[in-house]
This record gives C-alpha cells, structure tokens and sequence, in this order.
C-alpha cells in the first residue's frame, strides 16, 4: 500500500497556528488508508485541481450528478474538481457521480457523514488541494453560492468560512429545526467567544491543511465538532450569507427533529470538552 502523506506524519504546506500537526490523522482506520491508496491510484492521471469541493452522498441518485455538474470549473480563478464520497449506498449514487465527473471514493461500508468527509479532506489533501470546499449531495446549497464561501480564504482573510443561512436565506418552514439552528449558534458563541449564526450549514470552505489540524472523531453529527475545534485551534473563522433550500429528494440522513437536536447537543458540549481540556494540556506542557 502506498505510503499517505498521514503515514509519514506531516504534510506538505502544513500551517496552521502551531507547527503541522496532523491530529486528524488519528481518527483515520485502515480502510480509510486503503480507500486513499486505491483513489490516488484510479485518478493518477487527472490533473489536479487547487480547489477541491468534497461532498459525502449516501443514496442521493436523484440530485448527486445535477450538484456535481453545477460546480463551477473555476472558483476565484481557480480550477475546481468535484470528489464525492459514498459508503455503503444502496442506489446508484455512485455511479451518477462519477457519470457527472466526479472523482469517485465509493466506500463499501456505511458510516456516516462525518466519516466520509473526513476520507474526503485526506483525498483533497492528497491529490495537492490548497482549498476545500464542501457542499452536500441533496441539493440543498446553491452552486451560486460557493465561490462567495471560498473568497475570504483566497484574500487571506480567514482559514475557515462558513455559510449562514441566517445572513442568508433559507426555504425551510421547519419551525423546531429553524430553533434549532439559533439556539444552538447561540450556545456555540457563547462556549467558543466567537459570532457564529450557523452552526449546521453544509456548505464551508476552509484552507487543506486545517483538515488535518483539527481532531475530527465524529462519524455522522461532525458540523459543530468542525467548527468548534477549528475556532478553538485559533484558526480565522468568517461567515457568509448563502441561500439554502429545502430538501425535495430523498430522506434526511440524521433522523427526526428530536434525535438530530440531541446528538448535536453532545457533540457540541462534548467538543469544547475535549479541546478545553487539550489547550489546557497544552499550556502546562
Ligand atoms: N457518504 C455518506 N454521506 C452521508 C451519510 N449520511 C449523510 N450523508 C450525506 O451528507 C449530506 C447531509 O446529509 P443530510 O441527511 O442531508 O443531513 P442535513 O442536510 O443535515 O439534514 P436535512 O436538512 O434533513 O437534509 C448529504 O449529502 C448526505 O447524502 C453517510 O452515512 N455516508
Ligand atoms: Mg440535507
């Protein structure tokens, strides 16, 4: 198997605040290495782009290749390439990705979105990306959009950038998840000292290297254990509005209003546990 830039244990270009680190690599298994190693190989010939838009899909057949095909060849006047990660779909999700030409990583294991993000910002980091972009399979977040997300880190203006439906707009008439999303900003800012309006939106842009700074252990709620981590780490977060729709296809992957509100809960208290508790260690040591 292929030796991946995790395996070696620093990364071209780390630089983030801190000497390169990369910590997200202990969250990566094996299979995540293999994946990574049999991925560089199938795509060794395409060229590769600096912006890579990573989007986990799991059974979205009828809206993955229209989001691909809708991703701009150039954000910022950069050239842009799609990577879509699919575990364990029992539709043609993956086949529709890559009929759109997406670089496709199709896992045969299900484990949530976070897994399969964090498998997708090792393949971006892999393939050279100095941005990554995400976005989701659903067609909830507009390609409009995402070029906008992407501005602050190309000025070098922020590390991270996250839409705000908030700033925004958003379609959705879900009152309890529309709550939701205040209050759980409002406890984030309040934990982190940091403005956040937005604590769930899909669609985020941050610099590679960041990816693999920040311990992402999440296997499916893993928004607030991104931003958390990232903000806590000292890295530049901003926001920017971006209109989200609804979904109109398939189901929500996170269950009802209730489970999703209560796992989003833990993860956020129990991230800023653990990254108090880790700049607390890092401070004594
Ligand atoms: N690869 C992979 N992708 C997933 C998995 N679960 C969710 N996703 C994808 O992650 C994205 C977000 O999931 P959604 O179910 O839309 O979650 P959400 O947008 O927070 O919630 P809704 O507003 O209810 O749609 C979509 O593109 C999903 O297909 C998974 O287990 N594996
Ligand atoms: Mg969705």
């Amino acid at each position: 198997m292929a030796t991946t830039p995790e395996l070696r244990g620093s990364e071209p270009g780390g630089s983030g605040p801190g000497a390169p680190d990369p910590r997200g690599a202990a969250s990566l298994s094996q299979l995540d290495l293999d994946q990574a190693a049999a991925f560089g190989s199938l795509y060794a010939e395409r060229p590769p782009a600096p912006v890579a838009v990573v989007i986990a899909a799991y059974n979205e057949e009828a809206t993955v290749a229209t989001v691909v095909a809708a991703v701009p060849a150039q954000l910022c006047g950069l050239g842009t390439e799609v990577i879509v990660v699919v575990d364990g779909s029992s539709d043609k999700t993956a086949q529709m990705a890559s009929e759109a030409a997406a670089l496709v990583c199709d896992v045969p294991l299900n484990r949530g979105q976070g897994a399969a993000l964090r498998l997708g910002y090792l393949l971006a980091r892999q393939r050279g990306a100095r941005f990554v972009l995400t976005s989701d399979a659903d067609g909830q977040y507009q390609s409009d959009d995402m070029e906008r997300v992407l501005a602050p880190l190309v000025n070098n203006e922020a590390d991270f950038v996250s839409g705000s439906r908030r700033l925004g707009s958003t379609t959705s008439k879900d009152a309890v998840r529309n709550l939701g999303v205040v209050l759980f900003a409002g406890l984030i800012t309040v934990l982190v000292r940091q403005k956040v309006t937005d604590p769930s939106c899909g669609i985020r842009a941050m610099r590679a290297e960041v990816t693999a700074d920040v311990v992402l252990d999440q296997p499916q709620y893993q928004a607030s254990e991104l931003l958390i981590g990232t903000v806590m780490a000292g890295y530049r977060y901003k926001e920017v509005p971006i209109a989200m729709k609804a979904r109109r296809h398939g189901k929500t992957k996170k269950g009802g209003n209730l489970l999703y509100g209560a796992r989003f809960c833990s993860v956020v208290v129990g991230t800023w546990l653990r990254e108090r508790r880790r700049s607390t260690k890092t401070k004594r040591s």
